[in-house]
């Protein structure tokens, strides 16, 4: 059995520029694991609580040395020296230790490190990658596979300029096929967008998750970029390549009603269910993330009625990788595909327990990255552990994006060589 003889934090940058925590757990074997935490911005209201130092004379108040001193202080100090049976175990003393139905006293960030640095060291001890220890623990028999990967390619919303509403314009290579054959395809329309904004004279610098933040765009000119970009890269749309929004409605959302560009007028939920209906007859869109407001119930069962046989209906700040939430929504037949973002739920056993929630329902599983990220790829062997249907790491650029994705390239390559 495994003991833990370290563990211990400190702070690093986040490809925003923002403090997040990384841990380091040490077994006795001399196995180890490092993780590092994401942070979001547009966050769903009932997120987890991620825990910030809020000292105005360092990072503007972003600093996270409380959640440092936690794992150094509290946390280490009932967890080194103790036997450790399972990730299970740990998760459930962390919660313990925590007390709090949001974590707000040690933290999600906080429990989300140590939880994945654990883990980590845990598939170093038993010899195995990390993601057949995850399947391990997801109790997923099932043969392993890369998830088809969602590519955001041009950025809105809270992570672009500002002139875009919806926040992710997402091209979705076949799943059908290899990751090599998808990620080439990614990449490819990638800088054929990029050729497209510059002869447009558009402005060509990416956004917060490596996608471009076009100027001059209503929501539909960035569709008809990306289906130019699809064109151009002598892609067949609907074949080899669908489309997906991350519309991220919370963030236009105004006294309850859906403002964008696109309509001079605002929308109440009846029209906005008619206008993306509309939406999906011209683009026929593969996946509709966060169509509406995460407080719109009522909306989303009758968005999933009307459209959740012709398209994915994933519920994101909708459903915050809540238990409750996720139960509300399948008894409100709310959506048909939910998005895992670990520090929402907090600990790796929480996420595995949401998952085996979703999946019980018959929803596809999307497990997403946040878009303040680090180099970290715990997410990249979590998502083919767990048997994800797709993994949405942002653009096909930007290190801590590519990262991700270079990790399913290796698992593609290992499960080619020896696939049990
Ligand atoms: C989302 C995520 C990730 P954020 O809305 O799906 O793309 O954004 O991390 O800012 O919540
Ligand atoms: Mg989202």
């Amino acid at each position: 059995m495994a003991k833990l003889d370290r563990l211990y934090a400190h702070e690093i940058l986040d490809s925003r520029a923002t403090p997040t925590i990384e841990v380091v757990a040490i077994l006795d074997s001399g196995d180890y694991g490092v993780s590092s935490v994401p942070s979001g911005s547009s966050t769903g209201s009932h997120e987890a609580h991620e825990l910030r130092d809020n000292d105005p004379n360092r990072y503007l108040g972003r600093g996270v040395l409380n959640a440092v001193a936690h794992v150094n202080g509290d946390i280490a100090g009932v967890l080194v020296g103790k036997n450790i049976d399972s990730i299970a175990q740990v998760d459930q003393q962390l919660l313990t230790l925590d007390g709090t139905i949001d974590k707000s006293h040690f933290g999600a960030n906080t429990l989300l490190g140590v939880s994945m640095a654990v883990t980590k060291a845990l598939a170093a001890a038993a010899k195995v990658p990390l993601y057949r220890y995850v399947a391990h623990l997801a109790t997923n028999t099932q043969p392993l596979f890369i998830p088809a990967p969602l590519f955001n390619m041009i950025n809105g919303g809270k992570h672009g300029a500002g002139n875009l509403d919806f926040q992710e314009f997402i091209v979705i290579p076949n799943p059908h096929q290899p990751f090599t054959i998808s990620l080439e395809t990614g990449a490819v329309i990638y800088q054929n967008i990029k050729k497209i904004l510059s002869r447009r004279g558009a402005i060509h610098s990416v956004g917060d998750e490596g996608g471009f933040a076009p100027n001059l765009f209503t929501n539909l000119d960035a569709l008809e970029v990306l289906q130019e970009g699809i064109a151009e890269s002598n892609r067949k749309p609907g074949i080899d390549v669908e489309l997906g929004l991350d519309i991220a409605a919370n963030s236009f959302l105004k006294d309850g009603r859906y403002v964008i560009k696109d309509r001079s007028s605002p929308m109440d939920t009846a029209e906005f269910i008619d206008y993306l209906r509309d939406l999906n007859n011209q683009y026929h869109l593969r996946l509709l993330e966060d169509a509406l407001s995460e407080d719109d119930w009522r909306g989303w069962a009758a968005l999933t009625a009307e459209l959740g046989s012709v398209t994915t209906i994933a519920g994101d700040d909708l459903l915050v990788t809540n238990p409750e939430k996720v139960k509300k929504a399948i008894a409100e037949k709310a959506c048909t595909a939910a998005v895992i973002k670990l520090n929402e739920a907090g600990t790796v056993t929480e996420n595995i327990a949401v998952i085996n929630q979703v999946r019980s329902a018959g929803w596809k599983i999307i497990i997403s990255h946040r878009s303040g990220e680090t180099n970290d790829t715990f997410i990249a062997d979590f998502a083919v552990g767990v048997g994800a249907d797709y993994a949405k790491f942002g653009a096909p650029a930007r290190g801590e994006r590519v990262a991700k994705y270079n990790r399913f390239l290796s698992i593609e390559t290992e499960l080619t060589q020896s696939p049990k």
